[in-house]
């Protein structure tokens, strides 16, 4: 696992490098290297009056600073039975590959995927392609309501005794009002269906996108209950403080991190292994 995060955040870990190593005054240069790492300028200033009050060095200030976060309570949910997660965010973030990668991950239960991503032309065939190369079932329609999908998709779910459903949708950064239509009308489908709402309602976010990923999680924060964040193409990026201004705006941390494009490629988050290679001191 830690290997998988050394080479994973290598781009940020070097950038992170240079910034400080030409550092005059300390403090200072920290603050700006820090910002240039896309931490907000709030969590800055929490690291570095950390740093200055415990006498503590970057990584463990910045381990200090969330030390009430529990790994635990940030790991996946699962019920007895079967169990459904729900994987939003807009085009090209990384939810399709993510559900291959998890449904990879969990190939000993009895799996479904759920191809409600109706809006993009070949997202089906997307889905249906990984569930032949993984050995998955995906169950696919031809309608452009995703509720429709969803709810036939539950109900062969149920009926044939599947433990786990992924469920693949389009999410568009429309006008909040009939995003958030769309996203209650997929949870009462869920409901209606199973008597239950998803297990996880996870944002797909792309750390590759910066500002504009905080953005989409300030958004979808707003029109859906989300349980967790997964954060893709942190190896494309050396801004991964990312997530710490995340943290800050929707007080979610990443429950699940993609550091490649590989089917392997998908970690669950650990704060400790994140700040240790992250960057260098
Ligand atoms: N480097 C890298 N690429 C990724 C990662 N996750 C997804 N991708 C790539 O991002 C692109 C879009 O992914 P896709 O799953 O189709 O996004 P979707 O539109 O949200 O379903 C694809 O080329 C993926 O291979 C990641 O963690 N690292
Ligand atoms: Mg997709």
């Amino acid at each position: 696992m830690f290997e998988a995060y050394k080479k994973g955040l290598s781009k940020a870990k070097d950038f992170f490098k240079v910034k400080l190593d030409s550092s005059e005054d300390y403090y200072e240069n920290l603050e700006e290297s820090l910002i240039s790492f896309d931490v907000s300028y709030e969590v800055t200033n929490k690291i570095i009056s950390v740093m200055k009050k415990n006498k503590l060095n970057l990584k463990d200030s910045i381990k200090y600073l969330y030390k009430d976060y529990d790994p635990y309570h940030n790991r996946l949910n699962f019920s007895e039975g079967l169990t459904v997660y729900l994987f939003v965010g807009i085009n090209g973030v990384g939810k399709t590959t993510t559900i291959a990668k998890l449904a990879n991950q969990y190939s000993h239960k009895k799996t479904l995927l759920i191809a409600a991503d109706t809006f993009r032309a070949g997202a089906k065939e997307q889905l249906k392609k990984w569930g032949e190369e993984l050995n998955i079932e995906v169950f696919a329609k031809d309608v452009s309501d995703p509720s429709a999908v969803i709810y036939e998709g539950l109900e062969y779910a149920k009926s044939n005794n599947f433990e786990l459903v992924f469920i693949d949708t389009a999410g568009r950064l429309q006008n909040k009002e009939p995003l958030m239509q769309e996203m209650d009308k997929m949870n009462r489908t869920i409901y209606k269906v199973l008597n239950k709402y998803p297990e996880e309602t996870l944002l797909v976010i792309d750390a590759t996108q910066g500002q504009n990923a905080l953005f989409q999680a300030e958004y979808f924060n707003e029109v859906v209950k989300l349980t967790g964040i997964v954060m893709t193409k942190l190896d494309g990026t050396a801004k991964g403080g990312i997530i710490f201004s995340i943290k800050e705006k929707v007080n979610l941390f990443p429950k699940l991190i993609g550091l490649g494009e590989d089917k392997e490629d998908l970690r669950a988050f650990d704060l400790n292994a994140y700040v240790d290679n992250m960057m260098e001191e």
